[in-house]
């Protein structure tokens, strides 16, 4: 019997997932909306002591601003509302715009909005606000992640606010412009240790090179990608189609990994590495690992990328 996408999904069972991330946003979702506003507000600005973070892509910006003046011209009760109203994930028409963005729009109008507020142009979280007991334990467990966890945790919270997309009809999406990929002089070139497989190096330097017609050439017509924490996306246009809209730029620093036969002359292979967002650069190093299950032919079948629990993961590669 060839695989399935749900058999796939279970290959190399002992890899240890960040399940820290999914159990905080769990908790995260249950606060009202100001316990959640200020919450974020908290773990944004203790972390912005340590980590860096770097300004949006102008694209971005340009795709968000006629809300962002919206919002910016509004009184601070009304500003106030309409977060909390993100946050409530109600049925308003800001909240139907945000739901249409891609992640790094949602990241960026927060981005600038977290300006605005600290330099008094947007509402701030009112001096001496109290969190909840509730929402100062949640606050706690942010801190106590690893910084690759953490902004995972900010990310989720902010995809999952906005009205719900699968409530909207049709509606047309809105991504950042694509990329040109990278001239071949300033490509780079990864070396996995035990694995020299070449839909696996290509997948890598392809990725990093934003040459997302050459990644999707390495799936097979029913291949599916797993994003952390996600069910899988299926078939080679919805792969593509995301890969445009909320893959680009990113750096994946594979370091090692195992390779070995599956039934049906399938092929799967684990590599663990860092992977970079251009949100962070250097600044935080995510500790990951891909999951390949490949057809007879090499193409890719599956492939699922995970957030490990710790750097301790890195060194994991049993089956
Ligand atoms: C303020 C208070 C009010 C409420 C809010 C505020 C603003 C919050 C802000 C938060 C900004 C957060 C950011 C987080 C960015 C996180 C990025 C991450 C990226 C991870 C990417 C990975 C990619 C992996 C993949 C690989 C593949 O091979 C295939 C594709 C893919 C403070 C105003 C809300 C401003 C900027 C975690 C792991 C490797 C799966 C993509
Ligand atoms: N600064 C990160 C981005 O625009 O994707
Ligand atoms: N910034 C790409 C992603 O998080 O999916």
């Amino acid at each position: 019997m060839p695989f399935t996408i749900d058999a796939a999904r279970g290959i190399f069972p002992n890899t240890l997932t960040a399940d820290a991330v999914p159990a905080t946003i769990a908790r995260f979702v249950q606060l009202n909306a100001e316990d959640q506003l200020a919450l974020i507000w908290f773990a944004y600005t203790e972390m912005g002591k340590t980590i860096t973070i770097a300004a949006p892509g102008a694209a971005n910006m340009v795709l968000a601003e006629g809300t962002m003046n919206e919002i910016k011209n509004l009184s601070f009760p009304e500003q106030t509302q309409v977060m909390c109203d993100l946050a409530n994930r109600d049925d308003t028409p800001i909240c139907r715009a945000y739901a249409s963005w891609s992640v790094n729009i949602k990241l960026g109008f927060w981005y600038q909005l977290g300006q605005w507020m600290e330099q008094g142009t947007v509402a701030p979280i009112p001096e001496g606000y109290k969190l909840s007991a509730n929402a100062s334990a949640v606050l706690q467990s942010i801190r106590g992640l690893e910084s690759g966890q953490q902004i995972t945790v900010l990310r989720n919270a902010v995809v999952g606010m906005g009205y719900d997309t699968s409530q909207m009809g049709s509606y047309t999406k809105v991504a950042e412009p694509i990329v040109p990929p990278s001239a071949p002089s300033a490509r780079t070139s990864v070396t996995i240790e035990g694995v020299s497989n070449p839909t696996v190096v290509n997948y890598v330097n392809n990725m990093n090179a934003n040459d997302f017609d050459a990644v999707i050439e390495l799936f097979t017509a029913d291949g599916a990608l797993q994003p952390p924490f996600q069910r899988p996306i299926v078939g080679k246009d919805n792969v593509f189609k995301y890969l445009r809209e909320d893959c680009q730029n990113l750096k994946l620093m594979p370091e090692r990994g195992v390779t070995e036969p599956a039934d049906d002359g399938f092929t799967q292979i684990k590599v663990t590495g860092k992977v970079q967002t251009p949100w962070f650069g250097a600044g935080v190093g995510m500790n990951m690992a891909w999951r390949f299950l490949l057809n007879p032919e090499g193409k890719i079948f599956f492939v699922a990328i995970d957030l490990l629990a710790s750097p301790k993961e890195l060194l994991n590669l049993a089956r």
